[in-house]
């Protein structure tokens, strides 16, 4: 459901997997150094999952919405594709929960090295506040995405480079010390 590892540096289609030769796997500890947190979920019982309901109330994610990536659903859908992929931060959590499809989720660690994290239904990941990253659909090219935020949901997103950011330097200063 959550599978994580470096990425190798073709500029070869976005939607292939990326693997290093050979394949460098990232744990969810690993990820987890870096403040990119992941649960794993049962995707068909979303409306009444005991478990999403206790991470949403203690991280008080009260909004909600539904994102579904596909051209029919998804207005100037190659646009935002393209946009998705614009390596970018965001001054808050940027949180998705799997219910349908796949996607890569691709963060920067702490030497900008890129690690692609692949979500499949049923996987929840939280990037924190000024993580640089980006997404993109896999190859089977659908995703949907519940996606939650603490109060009213703001999406903006700052592309590379937006380091005089608060929540980039509040990031860099949590990985000096080790989250
Ligand atoms: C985002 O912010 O990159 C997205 O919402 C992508 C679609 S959610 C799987
Ligand atoms: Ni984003």
């Amino acid at each position: 459901v959550i599978q994580a590892w470096y990425m190798d540096d073709s500029n070869e289609d976005q939607r292939l997997p990326h693997h290093k030769d050979p394949k460098e796997f990232v744990s969810l500890d690993k990820l987890a150094e870096l403040g990119v947190l992941s649960w794993r979920l049962d995707a068909d019982n979303y409306e009444t999952d005991e478990e999403l309901k206790k991470i949403r109330e203690s991280r008080g994610y009260s909004y909600m919405d539904f994102c579904e990536v596909c051209p029919e659903k998804l207005p100037n859908y190659e646009e935002k594709i393209k946009s998705f992929f614009e390596e970018h931060l965001h001054t808050d959590e940027e949180i998705r929960y799997i219910v349908a499809g796949s996607g890569y989720f691709d963060v920067r660690d702490r030497n900008e090295a890129w690690i692609r994290v692949w979500l499949k239904k049923g996987g929840m990941i939280v990037l924190p506040a000024g993580i640089y990253h980006r997404f993109t659909l896999d190859s089977d090219n659908y995703i949907k995405a519940m996606r939650l935020f603490v109060g009213e949901p703001v999406w903006t997103p700052y592309n590379r480079p937006h380091d005089h950011l608060p929540a980039r330097n509040i990031l860099k200063h949590l990985w000096t010390r080790r989250m």
